[in-house]
């Protein structure tokens, strides 16, 4: 654990350590020259990759976009080795940045917030650590991620199971011994379709336990050859552009086509060649995939065909390719042989939305249709994503109102940044900002930066404090949920977006939907235009 800092009063408290904490330390101790301290719940930088340590744990963003690019030497000088960056990879890639920036001498390590509240009089805020110490500062700015709040299911005897289980976001440092064990997987998200072929590699038996059979397109990861390296290194500037350009931030375009341009055959051929690409690409095969149902029932065929195809046993394969929603309306998985492996005869692919799970024995997983004895569980069941790492800090404002009462009914805020009652807190890639929607880099070097302008001008202009007015967050409120609704997104009801994975949790559908590029016009203009929608004061 590093030592407590020396002084208790900042300019500025980031909450993470993560790819916003970082970047953020840097703005505003390097570029604006304030004094800043981080405070990290980890033990090392890393933010979400550090605690997310599962088998197979690699990113869907392709590792010549999943890194920053404000700086062209940083970008030059590191070399990613595998088409799709694995989770150490990752670390090793911040752990270059923290050292390379001396970052790591402002970051308090083993830190958790537990507390956060506004002080009106003093214009400050007043974070209190797990360990019960108590720091101040102007700015309070959170850098804590998206994914970050682990979601383990409230099933009845989780307490009494003999083994041992795991949620895939809080996994041993040590790792998971999986040989000669019996597994049983909850979760067939993007992780549980990660974590299953290696798993399955391992375990002695790999028992699937799908609610929501899921659509995957394969990865096809590969080592980078090292003319695609130097073709990297030499394209800085047009990557940053292409990437700054495209609704998800992803270092490719999406195809100007409709689905509806095309014949029925060429229409296949474009979805075999997208599928031998690989990747998040897939959906970027025609422009209106996202937001015409019919078009998008193409691709989703297309994509159950394949499962078909793929999976030996048509019982499994049906299970398989039973999939409610429109393709790309959850988070689309990409996968390395994830369908293959339940052609392993040592896995099994059990109906959990037929049959659920009623409860945890002692001795393994009890669904309404039979028992399965386990050694390990492992739960890939997804995370309290967006408000979940915010709300779990208790951050309270003005007059002592909580963000979690002010976000009842769900998050409303002024362009994912900020709240009207908790003046100077900005949430980095906060819900309302295109945060997931978007390879996460991307979103977080522009929120990044436009919180540093706004307290660079801030400063210029002689002034302490900023928060939007009620009536900027009702306008943005309605533009997140206009945005959405213009695409197939919520009709994936049982989303994270929407928090429809955590019970009880309101039904809003949380990160801004009308794109990267779009929303980063929004936000210059709003900082071009003298901040309307915010109150500034002294
Ligand atoms: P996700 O995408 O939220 O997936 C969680 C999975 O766990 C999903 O299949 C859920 O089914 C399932 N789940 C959750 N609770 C239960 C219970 N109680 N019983 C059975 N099944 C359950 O999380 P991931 O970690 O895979 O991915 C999160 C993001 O990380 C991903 O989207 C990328 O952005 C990176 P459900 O769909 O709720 O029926």
């Amino acid at each position: 654990m590093t030592p407590a800092p020396a002084a208790r009063s900042f300019d500025a408290l980031i909450i993470g350590a993560g790819f916003s904490g970082l970047y953020q330390l840097l703005c505003l101790r390097d570029r604006l020259g304030l004094n800043v301290q981080v405070l990290e719940a980890g033990d090392g930088v890393g933010g979400t990759w550090y605690w997310n340590r599962y088998p197979g744990a690699r990113c869907d963003s392709e590792s010549h976009s999943y890194n920053y690019t404000f700086s062209k030497e940083l970008f030059e000088e590191w070399e990613w080795s595998e088409r799709y960056p694995e989770q150490p990879e990752i670390m090793r890639y911040l752990n270059h940045v923290a050292d390379r920036f001396d970052l790591k001498r402002d970051i308090c390590f083993g830190t958790r917030v537990v507390a956060a509240r506004h002080d009106e009089a003093a214009g400050s805020w007043t974070v209190t650590t797990e360990a019960g110490e108590k720091l101040t500062a102007q700015f309070l700015i959170t850098a804590v991620g998206c994914l970050s709040t682990a979601n383990v299911p409230a099933l009845p005897g989780l307490g009494d199971f003999a083994g041992r289980w795991y949620h895939t976001g809080q996994w041993p440092h040590e790792g998971v011994d999986f040989r000669g064990k019996r597994v049983g997987l909850v979760g067939t998200g993007s992780t549980g379709i990660q974590a299953t072929p290696v798993i399955a590699e391992a375990a002695a038996h790999l028992t699937v336990f799908q609610r929501t059979p899921n659509y995957s397109v394969p990865a096809h990861n590969a080592p980078l050859t090292p003319e695609f390296r130097q073709w990297v290194r030499h394209n800085h500037a047009e990557l940053r552009r292409i990437m700054q350009s495209t609704p998800n931030g992803h270092p490719f375009v999406i195809e100007d086509r409709s689905v509806w341009d095309v014949t029925a055959e060429q229409r296949q051929a474009i979805y075999e060649a997208a599928w031998a690409k690989g990747g998040l690409q897939f959906r970027a095969a025609f422009r209106d995939l996202l937001v015409d149902k019919e078009a998008n029932d193409t691709a989703a065929a297309f994509l159950k065909d394949k499962i078909r195809e793929i999976v030996k046993d048509p019982a499994t394969a049906e299970l398989l390719a039973d999939i409610d929603h429109p393709y790309a309306a959850k988070r689309p998985p990409i996968d390395s042989d994830y369908f293959a492996t339940f052609n392993r005869p040592n896995v099994t692919l059990a109906d959990v939305r037929r049959a659920p799970i009623e409860r945890i024995t002692p001795a393994g997983i009890r669904t309404a249709a039979a028992e399965y004895p386990l050694d390990i569980i492992v739960f890939a069941t997804g995370f309290d994503a967006m408000t979940g790492p915010l709300l779990r800090m208790n951050i309270e404002g003005r007059d002592g109102r909580a963000l979690a009462e002010a976000w009842e009914a769900g998050p409303r805020n002024y362009l994912g940044l900020q709240v009207a009652g908790f003046p100077n807190l900005f949430t980095i890639t906060g819900p309302g900002s295109p945060s997931v929607l978007c390879n996460m880099p991307v979103a977080i070097e522009q929120h990044v930066e436009w919180i540093t302008d706004c307290i660079a001008r801030l400063r210029a202009d002689g002034l302490a404090r900023i928060e939007p007015t009620e009536a900027a967050m009702d306008d943005w409120v309605t533009q997140v949920n206009d945005a959405a609704h213009a695409t197939l997104l919520p009709q994936a009801h049982h989303s994270w977006y929407l928090g429809a994975n955590v019970p009880g949790k309101p039904r809003v559908f949380m990160p801004y939907a009308g794109g990267m590029a779009r929303y980063r016009a929004i936000c210059d203009e709003v900082a071009a235009a003298g901040y309307p929608g915010f109150m500034r004061g002294a």
